[in-house]
């Protein structure tokens, strides 16, 4: 009797030990990039770490109020990808926290992330913002290739122009921050109200309108340039335009949540995703934005940043709460809500 006990107990003690042994890591991403790339990463890093992931996909703007209303207690670990700018308000508010990981490698762009946020954030990849016009449509209707920004306000492009909403997409927080630094904030708001009075709809997601674009839903879309690459890689009938006024751009990034429940995987995503082997993968999916890590391959389809006319982006004035919470109310007031006519 007493022997069967200690053997009980010594099996019991294997179980524990055997449970904790094997008890999976785990992390939670939130991704902001196009979904098939957020699933190549998390794949990726699953069979190169074991770690089991649970990611879950939002525009950029969306996952900024997530990661804001769980400040107490996060349910996510990591947000990787999205535009640069809600990281950087993220950090500069406490919500993320520094990763330690080694920016050696990294392109200017990317390490000036890293310092405007003390290292709570840094850039993964880089891309423009620019225009794309269906082709087909555009000489069905009869109506000019726009070639810059000032031409979006033509009454030949009535209902025909198609944008997303800065309040959720990164894309389009950065197109209303690139207006306002090349053309001033006052002429830019008049600038947007006017091209809002062609455009059809204002999208959650910043990829959707060059999408649309591609399916001919819409004749004319304000995106990334490395999405439109994309679609007319893959056929659809889309022209890309470098407006001539010049653009501005995103860095893409990555940030650790502050009071992260996973913080050892965390990091170890944060490593993974500038690693030059990950970063070099994107072109499985057709994702074309430039990688951050100089080891990284740039693929050929790859708008190149040093063709295009691109301002200096001021990252640290547009990646804070004021500046965006000022511009995102006036935009809603003075663009969204303005009369059509
Ligand atoms: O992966 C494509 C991409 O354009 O999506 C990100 C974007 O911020 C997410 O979409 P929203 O505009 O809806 O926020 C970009 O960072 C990225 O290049």
């Amino acid at each position: 009797m007493k022997k069967r006990t200690a053997l009980g107990i010594t099996l019991f003690g294997l179980a524990v030990h055997s449970q904790a042994v094997f008890a999976a890591e785990e992390l939670n991403v939130v991704c902001s990039a196009e979904q098939s790339w957020c699933d190549l990463m998390v794949a990726g890093f699953e069979e190169q770490t074991g770690v089991e992931v649970a990611m879950v996909r939002k525009s950029t703007g969306e996952a900024l109020a997530q990661v804001r209303a769980e400040s107490k207690n996060p349910k996510i670990d990591v947000w990787w990808g999205g535009t640069g700018d809600p990281h950087l308000i993220a950090a500069s508010e406490g919500l993320t926290q520094a990763s330690g990981v080694d920016t050696t490698d990294l392109l200017g762009w990317s390490v000036n992330l890293s310092n405007i946020s003390d290292g709570k954030t840094v850039g993964i990849y880089a891309g423009a913002l620019g225009l794309a016009y269906n082709s087909e449509l555009l000489s069905e209707k009869n109506m000019k290739a726009p070639a810059c920004w000032k031409d979006l306000v033509d009454v030949q492009y009535a209902g025909e122009i198609q944008v997303a909403n800065p309040n959720s997409s990164g894309t389009a927080y950065t197109e209303l921050a690139t207006f306002v630094q090349l053309f001033g904030e006052d002429e830019a708001f008049s600038l947007l109200a006017d091209i809002g009075k062609n455009v059809n709809q204002y999208t959650k997601s910043g990829s959707a309108p060059s999408k649309a674009a591609g399916r001919g839903e819409t004749a004319i879309s304000i995106g990334f340039m490395h999405d439109m690459v994309k679609l007319a890689s893959s056929g659809f009938p889309l022209v890309i335009v470098a407006p001539c006024e010049g653009t501005g751009y995103e860095v893409g990034a990555v940030s650790i949540i502050d009071k992260a429940k996973n913080l050892e995987s965390a990091k170890k995503w944060v490593q993974y995703s500038l690693d030059p082997a990950t970063q070099s993968r994107s072109v499985e999916v057709g994702a074309y934005q430039v990688p951050s890590n100089s080891k990284s391959t740039v693929a050929p389809e790859s708008p190149d940043l040093a063709t295009i006319k691109l301002i200096d982006y001021d990252f640290a004035t547009y990646g804070s709460t004021d500046t965006r919470e000022r511009l995102l109310s006036r935009w809603d007031a003075d663009v969204k809500n303005a009369p059509k006519n």
